[in-house]
């Protein structure tokens, strides 16, 4: 099971490290490693076991923040509408974005850092991934947009080495002068 122990943080150099690209089909022990970060995040959402294992509820996990540098995430969360969106995906890739930027209004964080970094992180309001995905057992295409969308670029960023507040304007983080619309 993976605890909050196993979690790296942003002062770990294997942080910022780009991660490798997958074999498929996956071997036993990549898919026992998509089962346990989902698990993860399952365990993180229900109130009982979050509170026992003392971790914040989680909507995405990336390979690296557990030391792995494979290109794998997960994600367990719900878009705007309350759908429910359950990805374990593999050597994932963008394949087109929107010109229209977002962020969110309460900017992000991360199961990785400890310090609170105010300010907003500008993605893309749609985006195109493709990738093979442990849940369905295929390639699939995804169109997403808003909060998920986000949430699966957090985790993407996370497979090149980049967190979250490598985005935030230094000098103006809260900027909003680039039309971006905000989301929540
Ligand atoms: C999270 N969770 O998991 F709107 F029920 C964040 C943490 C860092 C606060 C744990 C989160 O946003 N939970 C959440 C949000 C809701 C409703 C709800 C639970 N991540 C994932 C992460 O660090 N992955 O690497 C941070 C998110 C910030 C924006 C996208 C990912
Ligand atoms: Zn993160």
């Amino acid at each position: 099971m993976i605890t909050r122990k196993d979690i790296i943080l942003d002062s770990n150099p294997l942080l910022r490290q780009k991660s490798v690209d997958v074999e498929l089909p996956l071997s036993k022990e990549d898919e026992a490693l998509l089962d346990e970060m989902m698990e993860y995040l399952e365990n993180s959402q229900d109130e009982e076991k979050a509170k026992e294992l003392d971790i914040q509820p989680g909507v995405g996990l990336a390979a690296p923040q557990i030391g792995v540098l494979k290109k794998m995430f997960t994600v367990l969360t719900y878009d705007e509408k309350g759908v429910l969106h359950k990805y374990a995906l593999v050597n994932p890739k963008i394949i087109s974005t929107s010109v229209a930027k977002c962020y969110l209004s309460g900017g992000e964080g991360c199961l990785s850092v400890k310090e609170a970094h105010p300010g907003y992180v500008k993605r893309y309001l749609k985006i195109k991934m493709k990738a093979y995905d442990h849940i369905s057992k295929q390639n699939v295409l995804l169109s997403l947009k808003g909060y998920v969308a986000i949430v699966l670029q957090h985790e993407y960023d996370h497979l090149f080495g980049v967190v979250y507040y490598d985005h935030i304007n230094k000098n103006n983080p809260t900027d909003t002068s680039d039309g971006a619309v905000e989301i929540f």
